[in-house]
């Protein structure tokens, strides 16, 4: 969707294109005839780039009483080029411009590389702020690392994952702007040494035994209708020496560079871990790189814009995107302490009022903790500091009278009990100001579980921030046709005012706008069936209900739940082949952590039974599975807006909050799901008569876990489950290799850590009223709209206003 802002004149037209053709011969070096689609895209690209340098220089230029840094080991940014162009108003004066050159935008747009700099929705969520702190007008750097690959390709080899290297830098990358000015010296190892200054007064200086330089690469981030730009500042890593160059000369060609390859590899690759915890040296260097770069470039700017780094506090809000920066707590002190000649107390305070904390996990695996043989290794300064930090914090619970061991173990920033490893999230937490959680259940449970005790000492501490999307990039630019259909129901204020989405609730039964709504959903379902034939080459009928599950795999996002019922499913119809079963596709997609076995074998069932369902004429017309490899960001943007039902059926407590769940409701998908993370608010906001709510609460998970045969007995209590558990067992779709799936029915008789069994029946309960309640288009597509209309709440504006006002002390205008 255009924003009207700006009018596709044809002399803005003649303008872009002659910009472009500029582009395209002067920077590309290419004809319109020699150049390709990918060239066609690298012009238009640099094309619209001037024209945010242009909205940027047009803007306030004044130095903002205070900026917002948002540090984050990922950002998920996808493409950006519709991004650019909706934010700019000018989607169809591009679209003419492209055209009168013969060239298609679709075209172009699909010739850009996804920016995978992330794993999923922690990355995600970074984007969805940077655009929204764009949009709002809040002065914001995002801080990150330019990765060389980002996540990996995934393809499916007879239904087996398989990764490749992910090469999105291949042909340069025309957004950004490499920044050598702003290089920073990236110590590691070596030792400290004292001096003593005056008397009493010792200063300790670390000799790091190695260095590598971060070297800024900025991408513009331009909000909402161009009014304002941010940027997205990405650290590279080089060596100090590109070449040992005596080495060389003695013919050792390789040993020459070998320094050279050590120092890059930092910013090689996007470690594809997702809730759990890399826990490699490399991951460790990657966290300090682009902790450190980003903590020096703010004070230096700090310094020229006010002089003293005393008052940093007052100009600067760092937010910290889980536990990935918390080691920024050491190195702000050791800077403030040895760059800048700070007192401990004035350092301690100047920190602990600069830095936030957003945790995005209680999962026990995905909690950071650092061995401290490998910190004093790696970062013997900060070390140090970690314990004098550590030291004070024991000591003031002594003088509260908390003296008993125990107390001590769980606040105390270093793990005893399995070697002595760091606590990165009790560092984030006691050096931070506020500590939030992503959605008002997880918030509730990081106060209860995870950070009980650091929270008793601090109760104002912690807040909730719930987790939003932009509806730029997931309403806009994802589903055109929705928007315009809002844009003619409520007015075009929908496009500045989320809220106004309320007002389609008036033609909720209003027959002209369903059928146009409907017809929207049938539109994208039928693109997306072409993307389905094209990438797998099974067809998909699209009258028949699309039922997605789009994310990482992960056992407690419980696609082997949804792929268990989908055996069931396939049993009952087999049982009952002419009963009036209502037809549905199943799809899913997502990745597996390289090193996960269990979640690819989760694929590799969905892929088996997908081969078994699909190859049966009997079920022919009633169910159908689908796995698209390589989901991404742009692959997200096709297949939301063409969901029916949305599976967000993660085992309750464990999902932080979930975004996908937002996107696919506000394109007016209905969930079915469990009372888990952000699902619980937006039954609230959507009201519960339009979501489909199964299974066990959080409370009840705990309560259930303690139970020591809970898998044995819900088996027994369920028949259905039972069959299709044995079906899986007994190599039905694995023929070739009859025990392939043992490791996953075995552990759900035995262990079932994600309580698959428990909540299997009424899952089954669930998907059957899905299945009623399909037959009645009216009442359906009436759901489908209320939740378009009351889903506004969940945008990312409001989000980044809340985090404004309450966390940064930021005015939005
Ligand atoms: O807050 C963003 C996103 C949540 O929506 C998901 O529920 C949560 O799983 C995800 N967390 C992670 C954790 N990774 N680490 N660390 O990605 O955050």
């Amino acid at each position: 969707w255009s924003a009207p802002a700006r009018a596709s004149t044809g002399d803005a037209v003649a303008d872009l294109r002659e910009a472009i053709l500029g582009k395209l011969a002067f920077v590309v070096g290419k004809t319109p005839a020699s150049a390709r689609e990918r060239d066609w895209f690298a012009a238009t690209a640099l094309a619209l780039r001037d024209r945010i340098v242009e909205a940027c220089m047009a803007g306030d230029q004044a130095i903002p009483n205070k900026r917002v840094y948002y540090l984050s080991l990922e950002f998920l940014i996808g493409r950006l080029l519709s991004d650019a162009m909706n934010n700019l108003g000018l989607v169809e004066t591009t679209r003419a411009a492209l055209r009168d050159l013969g060239v298609e935008l679709g075209t172009v747009e699909g010739a850009e590389p996804d920016a995978a700099l992330g794993n999923g929705g922690l990355g995600r969520l970074a984007a969805c702020f940077m655009e929204s702190m764009a949009s709002l007008s809040i002065p914001a750097i995002g801080y990150g690392i330019r990765y060389d690959h980002g996540l990996f390709r995934q393809s499916l080899d007879d239904g087996w994952q398989r990764e490749a290297p992910e090469t999105w830098l291949s042909e340069g990358n025309p957004w950004e702007f490499v920044r050598p000015e702003a290089t920073y010296a990236i110590g590691f190892g070596g030792s400290v040494t004292m001096s003593a200054v005056s008397e009493g007064v010792i200063r300790r200086h670390w000799q790091p035994a190695e260095t590598v330089l971060a070297v800024a690469h900025d991408v513009p981030v331009v909000g909402w209708r161009g009014r304002h730009v941010n940027t997205l500042r990405l650290w590279k890593a080089e060596a100090e020496a590109p070449i040992e160059l005596a080495q060389f000369n003695g013919g050792d060609h390789v040993g020459a560079v070998s320094g050279r390859a050590r120092a890059e590899a930092i910013s090689r690759v996007l470690y594809p871990s997702d809730s759990s915890t890399a826990g490699q040296e490399l991951r460790l260097r990657q966290e300090y790189f682009f902790t450190s770069a980003s903590l020096q470039d703010l004070i230096r700017r700090h310094v020229a814009e006010r002089g003293d780094v005393r008052s940093l506090h007052d100009h600067a809000a760092i937010q910290l995107n889980d536990t990935h920066p918390a080691i920024a707590v050491p190195e702000l002190m050791r800077l403030l302490l040895e760059e800048h000649q700070l007192t401990w107390e004035d350092a301690w305070h100047v920190t602990t009022n600069t830095l936030n904390y957003t945790n995005h996990t209680l999962l026990p695996e995905a909690l950071e903790t650092w061995p401290v043989e490998l910190m004093e290794r790696l970062l013997p300064r900060h070390m140090q500091i970690i314990y004098l930090i550590n030291w004070m914090h024991l000591e003031e619970q002594g003088k509260h009278g908390r003296h008993d061991a125990a107390h001590l173990a769980t606040v105390s920033l270093i793990d005893e009990s399995h070697g002595r490893r760091v606590r990165m999230g009790h560092l984030a937490f006691h050096g931070a100001r506020r500590v939030n959680g992503v959605s008002a259940l997880h918030t509730d449970l990081m106060r209860s579980t995870v950070f009980k005790d650091l929270h008793a000492l601090d109760p104002d501490k912690i807040v909730n921030k719930t987790n939003g999307i932009t509806f730029r990039r997931w309403l806009h630019n994802a589903n055109p046709e929705l928007t315009r259909l809002a844009v003619e129901a409520v007015g075009e204020r929908v496009l500045d005012e989320p809220e106004a989405l309320r007002g389609l609730e008036a033609f909720a039964e209003d027959t002209a706008f369903v059928k146009r709504y409907a017809a929207m959903r049938r539109a994208r379902k039928e693109a997306l069936a072409e993307i389905v034939a094209d990438r797998t080459g099974i067809d998909i009928d699209p009258s028949a209900l699309f039922d997605v599950q789009i994310k990482r795999i992960h056992e407690y996002k419980r696609q082997l739940l949804n792929v268990i019922e989908t055996v069931a499913l396939y049993q009952a119809i087999k049982a009952e082949p002419h009963k009036d079963w209502t037809p549905r596709v199943k799809i899913f997609g997502g990745k597996a952590a390289p090193s996960y076995a269990q979640a690819k074998l989760i694929i590799k069932l969905a892929c088996d039974v997908a081969k078994a369902v699909n190859d049966d004429p009997e079920v022919a017309g009633r169910l159908k599975v689908v796995f698209l490899p390589n989901y991404s960001v742009s692959l997200a943007e096709a297949i939301i807006p063409a969901a029916d039902l949305s599976e967000q059926i993660s085992t309750a407590g464990m999902e932080a909050s979930g975004t996908g769940n937002m996107k696919f409701a506000l394109n007016g998908a209905l969930t079915v799901g469990t009372l888990d993370g952000a699902n619980i608010e937006i039954r609230e906001h959507v009201g519960p008569e339009n979501i489909f709510i199964f299974g066990l609460d959080a409370a009840g998970v705990q309560a259930r876990m303690a139970e020591p045969s809970f898998a044995r007995d819900a088996i027994l209590a369920s028949p259905r489950l039972a069959a299709a558990l044995d079906m899986i067992a007994s190599g039905r779709f694995s023929p070739e290799e009859p025990n392939r799936f043992r490791p996953l029915t075995d552990d759900l008789r035995h262990r079932d850590q994600y309580l698959l069994t428990v909540d299997f029946e009424d899952y089954w309960r669930a998907q059957r009223e899905i299945d009623a309640a399909w037959t009645h288009p009216a009442a359906w597509w009436r759901r489908a709209i209320l939740n378009t209309a009351r889903m506004a709440w969940f945008s990312s504006d409001r989000s980044m206003r809340e985090y404004a006002q309450e966390i940064w002390r930021v005015r939005v205008a």
